[in-house]
């Protein structure tokens, strides 16, 4: 389906219908190993997931908030309270999807609820026809590039072994976190260790401008950029101080929406921008920035929340748009979970590449026993 707007036609002129089961459930898996960033150490993943079954049918989407607001400030706790009490009850049998998101603009922010259930809405869209989601977006179907996000590690010898594990899988690229005292040198460590790798670090907003001429100092490790330096709110510091650093700028917590994407590149903020449909109100949203990047001349890439698998099939689905032309955030399985709760998992192949599944909607399915063994709570809203 060539991507013009008959192929959208859907969105804007077909009613939703009646769904005959919406659940919200909350799942906790444990990680292989704890993740730790500049703002939080992460030892599970605890999601929120909305459920939608109709005429044998079960779609699915992941809220990509955390319990706690370390990250953002959305968590899986206000995440519920704005689907249950704001956006369900939006939720009309006649309403195509494109008006029930017009209506969710009523609701200021929460671009992590809205994305959990427009994630469920197209997953059960794309379901009802047959069609894999990205097939039903109007995108054809390609194999997506495999990144690794490599969390903060206790010794230099730790990080270097964390590096050489992921290109011997043979990621495309790694990006390492890095904080205050833990950048400069470990940065240096890597890059002497792997003088070709695609390398990139992400501080998730741990420094101010008055570290300017620090984070100058990593200039010289040929990073393919540095991501979300300064405040996770900040828009206009970050154009001061891109223009002090040779090393691209990329922006994640900073962009929650097209406008904020707007503001960064008409301001020079970044050279690159980090989409996580999770945190722009979903895969709709993510189409557009991605577009505007591409039109501005701003190569993007997916990143990823640590989801479970529900979550990172949405975003290699969303991977097929144009614009996304840089590796993302997206790992094999194995790198989170002993076990994921759905089927199939994501491995990388021998080229580092990861095949689209090729069943409708994401693409995935949820295994019952695995769903149950992790499951925290289960509400029925209707
Ligand atoms: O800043 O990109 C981030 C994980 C959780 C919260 C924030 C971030 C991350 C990652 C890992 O970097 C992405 C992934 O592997 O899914
Ligand atoms: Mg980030």
């Amino acid at each position: 389906m060539p991507e013009n707007e008959t192929s959208q036609d859907w969105l804007e002129k077909e009613a939703i219908g009646a769904i005959e089961k919406i659940e919200l459930l909350t799942v906790r898996l444990p990680f292989v190993a704890p993740f730790g960033t500049s703002v939080a150490v992460w030892s599970c993943k605890e999601a929120l997931l909305v459920r939608l079954e109709d005429k044998g049918i079960t779609a699915w989407g992941e809220c990509v908030a955390d319990p706690d607001p370390y990250y953002a400030s959305e968590t899986t706790i206000s995440a519920r309270f704005i689907i249950k009490n704001f956006l369900l009850p939006e939720l009309k049998p006649e309403l195509s999807l494109a008006a029930l998101l017009r209506r969710f603009a009523r609701v200021r922010g929460n671009e992590m609820a809205k994305a959990a259930l427009e994630n469920a809405l197209l997953d059960l869209l794309a379901k009802r026809r047959g069609l894999p989601l990205h097939v039903l977006l109007g995108f054809p179907p390609q194999r997506i590039m495999s990144g690794i996000s490599i969390g903060i590690q206790e010794t230099v010898a730790q990080l270097l072994e964390k590096v050489e594990e992921a290109t011997a899988s043979g990621y495309h690229r790694v990006k390492m976190k890095i904080q205050h005292g833990k950048d400069v040198e470990w940065v240096e460590a890597v890059r002497g260790r792997f003088p070709d790798l695609a390398l990139m670090a992400d501080a998730n907003g741990d420094y101010t401008l008055a570290d300017a001429a620090h984070l100058a100092r990593l200039d010289e490790f040929k990073l393919t950029m540095i991501e979300q330096p300064l405040s996770y709110h900040d828009i206009y510091q970050h154009s001061l101080l891109q223009a002090r650093l040779k090393t691209p700028l990329c922006l994640d917590e900073s962009i929650h929406t097209v406008d904020d994407a707007a503001a960064a590149i008409a301001l020079k903020s970044c050279r690159v921008i980090n989409i996580k449909q999770g945190r722009v109100g979903g895969i709709l949203e993510a189409v557009k920035i991605a577009r505007l990047c591409a039109a501005g001349g701003i190569p993007t890439w997916s990143g990823g929340m640590d989801e479970t698998g529900i979550g990172r099939a949405l975003n290699i689905q969303l991977q097929t748009a144009p614009g996304f032309t840089l590796p993302g955030d997206t790992s094999e399985t194995r790198r989170y979970f002993h076990e994921d709760i759905v089927e199939p998992g994501v491995e990388l192949s021998s080229d580092g590449f990861i095949e689209i599944p090729p069943g409708a909607g994401s693409g995935v399915e949820v295994v019952p026993e695995r769903l149950e063994r992790y499951l925290l709570d289960r509400e029925r809203i209707s």
